[in-house]
C-alpha cells in the first residue's frame, strides 16, 4: 500500500533550495527521531517521531517509509497514532522494533498537558509492518523505579535478547543527580521485571535527563550511546565503550558522538551484521521560518558503526550511497598553500579529502560559496589547536541563520592525514573527519548562487580529492 498523493505533496517543495534530495525526509510537515528501525523479510523499514498536522512538534505519531537499500525511500501510512483515553493519548513518544517471532513495536505512551506521564507499551503487526495493534493491557511498563525521585521522564525503550530473555534500557533521570538508563528484563515482551540502573552520569555535563539510549555488543565490547537533553535545543550526543557485567555497564572509553545539530540516533542490526544507525538532523531555524518552510527534520544518512583498537567509534555512511553517485570530479595531489577554488559547483555533494595538513597551519574546504565571496561555510582544521571548525560566514539576511560556528577537538596521530567525509544536501551539512569526528550542521545558503566549492590551506598538502554532484532519490 503506497500511501496516495505523497510524490504530489513532495513536488510542491521542488524549488525550496534548503530542502534536502538525497536524505530522508516526511512528504511535509514536522519529523524528529528515528524510531522502531529494522530490516524485515529484506527491507528496510524506518519509523519516526512525527506530527502530520504541521512543521512543529506536537501530537507526535509514528511515521513510516520502506527501503530496499537504506538510500532510496517510499512513504508507508502512519504506523502509530495516539488512541484517545489509552496510555499513550498525548503522544507515541520514541521506542524500537523487534522480531518476537512477529514484528514489535516497544515505545513509549504519554498522557498530560505536558506530556509528563510517561510509561511504556508494545504494538504487534500482522501484515508486514503496515499496521500496528496495540496490546490491550498496555502499559506494559507502568512506573518508574522509585530510586528515581521523580516521576515524569522515563522513556524510548531500546530492547534486544540475549539467551531467553528479553532486555530493555529506558533513559531517564534520578532528581538532583543527573541522567540516568534503568535496565529491565521480560520473557515475553508483557511481563517485565526492573534489575537495577545500567549507568548513571557522573557529571553535570552528561545533561539532566538521558534520552533515547541503544545498548549494543560491538565487536567484543559494549557500547552505550545517550542524547543528553539538557533542557535546551543544544542537546548532545555521547558514546560510551566498556564492559557489561551483573546486569551494570562499566566504560572505559567515552566520546561524542556528534557535536552538532544531530540527536535521538537509534542504530540496529541488519542481515548483514552491520551496526547501522541513523539520527535525527534538527534544523538551526526559527519556528517562523519552519513553519513558512512547511517542513521539518532529516534523517541522517545512515552509518555503520565499528570500533577501532583505542575503543574510539568510528561511523561511516552507509556503502550504499555510493550507487547514486553522479559526476565525478577529482583533483590533487597537489600543494595547498592559498585559497583555491575548484571548478566545481553544487548545493548536493559527495565529498571525500585526504589532506596532510603539515605543521603550524590550517587546511580544509569551503562549500556553498557565493560567486562573490559573501557567503560561504568553511570546514577548516587547524594543526596548531588540533581542532576543526566549521565557520559559516553570511552577509545579514533576514529569515538565515546568519552565523554558525564550531570547533572541536580532533587529534590526528603523527603523521596521519586528515579525512574529511562531507555530505552537503541543501541545508544539511554532515561532515565526519577520520570516521570519527563527526559535526553535523545546518547553513540554509541565503543565495541561490552558494553553490562553490574551494581549497584552503596555508602549509598543507592535498594527498587526494573526490567530489560527486549527487542526484534527488526522489525522481
Ligand atoms: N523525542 C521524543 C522522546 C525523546 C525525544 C519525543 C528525543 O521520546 O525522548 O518526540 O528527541
Amino acid at each position: 500500500m503506497i500511501v496516495e498523493n505523497t510524490a504530489e505533496i513532495r513536488k510542491r517543495f521542488t524549488s525550496d533550495r534548503h530542502r534536502p534530495r538525497y536524505h530522508y525526509l516526511p512528504p511535509s510537515n514536522w519529523m524528529n527521531d528515528p524510531n522502531g528501525v529494522i530490516q524485515w523479510k529484506g527491507k528496510y523499514h524506518l519509523f519516526y517521531q512525527h506530527n502530520p498536522h504541521g512543521p512543529l512538534w506536537g501530537d507526535i505519531h509514528w511515521g513510516h517509509a520502506v527501503s530496499k537499500d537504506l538510500i532510496h525511500w517510499m512513504d508507508l501510512p502512519i504506523a502509530l497514532a495516539p488512541t484517545s483515553g489509552g496510555p499513550d493519548e498525548a503522544g507515541c513518544f520514541s521506542g524500537c522494533a523487534v522480531n518476537n517471532g512477529e514484528p514489535t513495536f516497544v515505545y513509549t505512551g504519554t498522557r498530560g498537558v505536558r506530556n509528563e506521564i510517561q510509561v511504556q507499551c508494545i504494538a504487534t503487526s500482522h501484515d508486514d509492518l503496515l499496521s500496528w495493534e496495540k496490546y490491550a493491557g498496555n502499559p506494559v511498563i507502568g512506573e518508574l523505579p522509585p530510586e528515581s525521585n521523580q516521576t515524569s521522564d522515563f522513556r524510548d525503550p531500546f530492547v534486544w535478547k540475549e539467551g531467553d530473555s528479553w532486555y530493555a534500557v529506558i533513559g531517564s533521570r534520578i532528581k538532583d543527580r543527573g541522567g540516568v538508563i534503568f535496565l529491565y528484563r521480560s520473557t515475553n515482551l508483557i511481563d517485565w521485571e526492573y534489575l537495577n540502573p545500567l549507568f548513571m552520569s557522573g557529571k553535570k555535563l552528561h545533561g539532566a535527563i538521558w534520552e533515547c539510549p541503544n545498548f549494543f555488543k560491538l565487536g567484543d565490547q559494549w557500547v552505550l550511546i545517550i542524547s543528553a537533553h539538557t533542557g535546551t535545543a543544544t542537546g548532545e550526543v555521547f558514546y560510551f565503550v566498556g564492559s557489561y557485567e551483573n546486569y551494570r555497564f562499566t566504560p572505559i572509553h567515552e566520546g561524542v558522538l556528534d557535536y552538532g545539530q544531530l540527536y535521538a540516533p537509534l542504530s540496529f542490526v541488519d542481515d548483514n551484521q552491520r551496526r547501522i544507525l541513523f539520527g535525527w538532523v534538527r534544523e538551526a531555524r526559527s519556528e517562523t521560518d519552519q513553519r513558512l518552510a512547511g517542513w521539518s527534520g532529516v534523517q541522517s544518512i545512515p552509518r555503520v558503526l565499528t570500533l577501532d583498537a583505542q575503543q574510539r567509534l568510528l561511523m561511516s555512511p552507509v556503502p550504499e550511497l555510493a550507487a547514486i553517485r553522479g559526476i565525478h570530479h577529482q583533483f590533487g595531489p597537489m600543494h595547498l598553500t592559498q585559497t583555491t577554488a575548484l571548478e566545481v559547483k553544487g548545493c548536493a555533494l559527495d565529498i571525500a579529502a585526504t589532506i596532510d595538513p603539515g605543521v603550524n597551519g590550517s587546511c580544509g574546504l569551503s562549500v556553498a560559496c557565493a560567486p562573490d565571496g559573501t557567503e560561504r561555510t568553511d570546514i577548516i582544521y587547524d594543526t596548531t589547536t588540533k581542532r576543526l571548525g566549521v565557520h559559516k560566514i553570511s552577509p545579514e539576511v533576514h529569515g538565515a541563520v546568519n552565523t554558525h560556528i564550531r570547533e572541536v577537538p580532533h587529534d590526528l596521530a603523527t603523521g596521519e592525514p586528515l579525512q574529511l567525509r562531507i555530505l552537503l544536501d541543501g541545508s544539511v551539512l554532515e561532515i565526519i573527519a577520520n570516521d570519527r569526528t563527526s559535526i553535523t550542521s545546518r547553513i540554509y545558503p541565503s543565495q541561490a548562487t552558494s553553490q562553490g566549492v574551494q581549497l584552503l590551506g596555508s602549509k598543507a598538502h592535498l594527498l587526494s580529492l573526490d567530489i560527486w554532484e549527487m542526484p534527488s532519490i526522489w525522481q
